[in-house]
């Protein structure tokens, strides 16, 4: 597998690096925290390293140091090779990996029993995430650790568990799609097609010219990564430092991801444009979509898909995802209120002065293309999100047995601790 071979290649120059940074700069001061930062969330504290990607606060995702505008027509198996290398693949190393996720892409058959047996009205991120987690049973990684391989070759059997996750998830996801909404019996995969074609083919989502094919291209690059520090993916590195494999980590990445301040928000955003306008009961006009939030807003509710912990801008991602609508189906009537929201709602929240963001994320505009497509079940989103996800997750992952980076274990300290180190440099 050529991007073995590659990773093969790149681990002791990623090592020597990190250890003369470590020696040269050990010492230097990288950042400090307020009391304001840790009861905050820990916002803005540089505590992490994550080369795969950043988020600038007025710049969006940057892959690689590639803007994410920039890489909107690679495909996400392009994608997954330049987080975990820093370069796009070549024609023949994208074969090749395509090539090894077909290879591996059988599910095992108890994952169909696991999920065909949990109660009908599950939420399909549980599904998943239950999914996910029985698949450790396979788990290379495990295996090779209760042999004895010692921690520097840990990295290679962490790789071969990514690659066989990521093949299998859309099978997986596909089959919660069609059993929890009664869609029919499972597609079987199709070994011809890519990565995402093959899963919109096992959605079974009526695609007679590819668009809807092209848009989950699209979708599946733009949530791939985004840096270190969201929920899911701090989540998934801190479990994985215990030296739990892939199974372990991803799947309480994806249990973080299911929350509605991170991936569920996808769902609460389209629910929220479908509520407002059943609330109002007609196309609403702009004067309406602005009373309706102003009223949410008195009511202390969030509007879904604005506002970021990182971000001060608008999402580059959203603008990736409105300029695919509004250039394939401008007339869509959810559409359509998703460009008056944008048009209005960030105005409301800068006069309220409260969200430190008044921007749309990513969420405000993907449930309005999937359900212009017919995909309209928005209790399946963060799915297709986690799908996605997963190529990031485990690219981290990776990287991480390749620098062998430890326990991640901060310290905590308690509310006595904090009022004593204030008291103290007010004296000072
Ligand atoms: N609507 C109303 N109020 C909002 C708001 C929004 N969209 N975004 C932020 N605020 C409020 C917060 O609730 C907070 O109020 P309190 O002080 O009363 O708790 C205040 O503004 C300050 O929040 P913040 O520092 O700007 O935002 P956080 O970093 O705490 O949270 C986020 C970020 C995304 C959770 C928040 O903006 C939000 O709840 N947005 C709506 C949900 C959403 O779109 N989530 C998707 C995020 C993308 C992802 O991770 O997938």
């Amino acid at each position: 597998m050529l991007l073995l071979e590659k990773m093969r290649k790149m681990v002791p120059q990623l090592r020597k690096e990190a250890k003369e940074i470590l020696t040269k700069y050990g010492d230097t001061v990288a950042g400090e925290i307020t009391v304001e930062q840790i009861y905050g969330g820990m916002r803005g504290v540089n505590a992490l390293l994550c080369d795969t990607s950043e988020v600038g606060l007025d710049t969006g995702l940057v892959i690689r140091g590639i803007p994410i505008l920039e890489l909107t027509n690679k495909y996400p198996e392009e994608i997954f090779h330049l987080l975990l290398t820093g370069e796009l693949p070549t024609k023949e190393e994208l074969e090749d990996l395509q090539n090894e996720l077909h290879r591996r892409a059988e599910v095992p058959f108890y994952v169909w029993h696991v999920i065909n047996s949990l109660p009908t009205d599950t939420h399909p991120m549980v599904l998943l995430s239950t999914a996910v987690l029985v698949m450790e049973n396979e788990s290379l990684f495990r295996r090779r650790y209760e042999e004895g391989l010692p921690k520097d070759e840990l990295c290679e059997p962490m790789l071969e568990d990514s690659l066989n996750l990521i093949a299998r998830i859309p099978a997986i996801a596909a089959y919660i799609y069609r059993k929890k909404f009664n869609k029919g019996p499972r597609i079987k995969e199709d070994t011809t097609l890519d990565w995402t074609a093959n899963f919109t083919k096992m959605l079974g989502i009526n695609d007679p010219d590819g668009s809807f094919t092209q848009l989950m291209r699209l979708y599946m690059v733009l949530h791939s990564d985004h840096e270190g520090g969201n929920v899911s993916t701090f989540a998934c590195q801190t479990i994985s430092s215990s030296l739990s494999d892939v199974y372990f980590a991803v799947g309480g990445g994806l249990n973080g991801l299911a929350g509605p301040l991170h991936g569920l928000a996808n769902q609460e955003c389209l629910r929220f444009i479908i509520k407002l306008r059943e609330d109002i009961g007609h196309q609403p006009t702009d004067a309406e979509i602005k009373n309706y939030c102003i009223n949410l807003l008195d009511n202390k509710q969030v509007i879904s898909g604005y506002g970021h912990a990182v971000l001060r801008v608008t999402d580059p991602r959203f603008t990736a995802l409105l300029n695919f609508g509004n250039k394939f189906f401008p007339h869509d009537p959810i559409l359509q209120i998703v460009n008056q929201l944008y048009k209005i709602v960030p105005d409301l929240l800068i006069e309220r002065g409260k969200a430190k963001n008044p921007w749309p994320n990513v969420d405000a505009a993907s449930g309005a293309l999937l359900h212009h497509f017919g995909l309209t079940e928005y209790e399946f989103y963060t799915v297709l999100f986690a799908v996605s996800r997963v190529l990031g997750l485990t690219a981290q992952l990776t990287l991480s047995r390749a620098l062998m980076l430890p326990l991640i274990r901060p310290k905590s300290v308690t509310t006595e601790w904090i009022k004593k180190k204030a008291e103290e440099s007010e004296k000072k």
